[in-house]
């Protein structure tokens, strides 16, 4: 496959052997290949049932990998970082999603692109916003400055 475009999510609310979840965001974007966009790293507050904050960014990274390929990669950065497999939403050394791919959608087994809770994220959408603005996303539509004003409007604040 030649090199397409993709944004990836990060997310950590667990120290690992890299320090805290900011030190683990920064260590898995080293880890990446391609990255050639970083967001501001953020904190914010867990959604779900895990106590802990995280700290979420995203990047853009080029790749010849397909989709499947790339999460075989993604997971295997994961599991490098420690993260157990567990309580589904638990708490993790490190949380890697593929958000968007520059060719659109890809839906296969255990992968669907674009993830299919991101347009309701703040904590994808706020640090996607700052190096993604203008990518539509291919099914609703809009803009990921446009999703994220919307989820900005309804978000309580953290
Ligand atoms: N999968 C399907 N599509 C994708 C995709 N586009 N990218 C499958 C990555 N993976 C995808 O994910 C479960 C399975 O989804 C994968 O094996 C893959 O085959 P996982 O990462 O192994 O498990 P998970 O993360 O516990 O579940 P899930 O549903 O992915 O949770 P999320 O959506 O990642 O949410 N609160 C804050 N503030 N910040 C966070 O980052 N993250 C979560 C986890 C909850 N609350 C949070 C945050
Ligand atoms: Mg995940």
């Amino acid at each position: 496959m030649t090199t397409s475009t993709y944004a990836i999510a990060i997310g950590s609310n667990r120290r690992g052997r890299h320090g805290g979840p900011t030190s683990e965001v920064c260590a898995a974007i080293a880890a990446l290949d391609g990255v050639w966009a970083v967001a501001p790293v953020i904190g914010s507050a867990p959604l779900g049932p895990s106590l802990r904050r995280y700290a979420n960014t995203a990047v853009l990274l080029d790749s010849d990998l397909s989709p499947p390929q790339l999460l075989a990669r993604l997971k295997a950065i994961e599991r490098a970082f420690g993260r157990r497999r567990g309580r589904r939403w638990g708490s993790r050394v490190i949380d890697l999603d593929i958000v968007l791919w520059s060719r659109g959608c890809w839906s296969g087994p255990g992968l669907t692109v674009p993830h299919v809770a991101f347009r309701t994220r703040d904590f994808v959408l706020r640090p996607l916003a700052r190096i993604a603005g203008g990518w539509r996303d291919p099914v609703s539509g809009r803009t990921v400055r446009q999703l994220h004003q919307l989820v900005d409007r309804a978000r309580p604040r953290d």
